[in-house]
């Protein structure tokens, strides 16, 4: 066993440091932070550094990672990623032009709809100030406030059901006032509303085909370069791109800049036989497949897309990529619509844009899918992780912590 020492400005960057050399063969033995003055001669004061020591088998047959030529590559091809993501991060910022599809989760919205949207949420408010009236959650000061706030952040209407049912069997009239034990059971139930999964990721059962579908500028062409970059740059698999998005100007060049860049093949697959043709050559572990946005209102949209990934000679795993700023009205229906591509779990994205997440947790309850990934920004490939019920229920509880404080100021 030998060991080396690895240094970066976060303990992230040190293991990231480790993981380009050694791939996932090093165990981590210890960490210290240290302090280096910086600046030439020292002038610019102290600054700490996290160093990281690992332990190897150096007598294994080869390294992951290859020569230290190959490393360097790698950590540059990581450091060009996030710059292609930048440029087109100013890019959108400057692109004033409509796009040809629908209007994106972030676009601003035409008034008429804006007045829609507060009309239904002021019936739902009615109707559950009715459904209030009648059930004996209206003698239970703190429970009324769990309702008024899961209302307020955009949770599902059978989802605030069921969280009041829950609330009144778990506990009593006296336990009910009691506002820390009311927000530790609320916490736990929604925990247990969320399922998550890991990716299929790392297994050696074959090449398998990841499908990103779901509505347009969710960010399905953003997060598959995140994933191609975590498969190929960091767990060294074989990985190619694939695209079937002909429809939006531009789309084929977003993801073959990534692909340059990460030097992956990418192919375009227009038609069923093209996309049969590159899966049989079987030269790739992964081949992450990019489709074009589609509205949930369109069914034929939809079947496109179903008639090439149905019956395909390697497995597919469907991931539906929805934007974490979707209310939840419209996300039951992209969730039910897109059913039919059967897709087995979903990727939320734009988790940074808001403090809302009712909409999120009631469409995973109630379709008892399971959540892989959160995306939490433009950057390629940092800002991605795995998803963990606690984190997400976590940003939940916050805002109900800030929403009791304001209620008491
Ligand atoms: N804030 C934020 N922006 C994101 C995130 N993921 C993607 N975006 C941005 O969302 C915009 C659309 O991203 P794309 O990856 O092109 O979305 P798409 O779903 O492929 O779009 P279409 O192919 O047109 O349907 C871009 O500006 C991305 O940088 C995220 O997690 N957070
Ligand atoms: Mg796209």
């Amino acid at each position: 066993m030998a060991y080396k020492t690895f240094t970066g400005e976060s303990i992230k960057e040190a293991r990231d440091a480790a993981r380009l050399e050694f791939g996932d063969d090093f165990k981590e033995v210890d960490h210290k932070i240290t302090v280096h003055r910086t600046g030439l001669f020292g002038l610019f004061g102290r600054k700490e550094f996290y160093q990281i020591t690992v332990s190897y088998d150096e007598t294994a047959p080869q390294r992951r990672s290859g020569s230290s030529r190959e490393m360097a590559e790698r950590v540059e091809i990581l450091e060009r990623i996030k710059k292609i993501a930048e440029e087109r991060r100013r890019e959108q910022q400057v692109r004033t032009e409509p796009l040809p599809h629908n209007e994106p989760a972030t676009g601003k919205r035409p008034v008429g709809d804006e007045i829609a949207e507060l009309k239904d949420m002021l019936a739902t408010m009615m109707q559950a100030g009715a459904d209030a009236g009648r059930r004996k959650t209206a003698h239970h000061p703190g429970f009324s406030r769990v309702r008024e706030f899961l209302l307020s952040n955009d949770f599902g209407r059978d989802c605030i059901e069921q969280t009041m049912e829950h609330l009144e069997s778990s506990l009593t009239f006296r336990q009910s006032s009691d506002e820390e034990l009311v927000k530790s059971t609320l916490e736990a139930w929604l925990t247990s509303l969320v399922r998550t999964a890991v990716p299929p990721l790392g297994e050696d059962e074959g090449p398998r085909v990841l499908a990103l579908v779901g509505p347009t500028g969710v960010g399905k062409t953003t997060t598959l370069a995140k994933i191609g970059a975590e498969l190929a740059l960091r767990q060294h698999k074989r990985v190619a791109f694939l695209t079937m998005d002909n429809y939006r100007i531009g789309a084929q060049e977003q993801l073959e800049k990534y692909a340059e860049i990460m030097r992956l093949p990418i192919h375009m697959v227009h038609r069923r036989d093209q996309l049969e043709q590159v899966l049989t050559d079987g030269s790739c572990d992964y081949y992450l497949l990019d489709t074009a946005g589609r509205n949930q209102k369109n069914e034929m949209q939809i079947g496109e897309i179903r008639s090439v990934l149905n019956g395909l000679p390697i497995p597919v795993d469907v991931h539906l990529v929805v934007s974490a700023t979707t209310k939840y009205a419209d996300l039951a229906e992209i969730m039910k619509n897109f059913s039919s591509l059967r897709y087995q779990r979903i990727i939320a994205t734009k988790v940074d844009e808001t403090n809302t997440f009712g909409s999120l947790i009631s469409g995973l309850a109630s379709s008892g899918k399971e959540l892989v990934w959160l995306c939490m920004g433009q950057g390629v490939p940092d800002d991605i992780k795995l998803a963990e019920a606690r984190d997400l229920v976590g940003r939940v509880m916050v805002q109900y912590r800030i929403e009791g404080a304001l209620a008491h100021a």
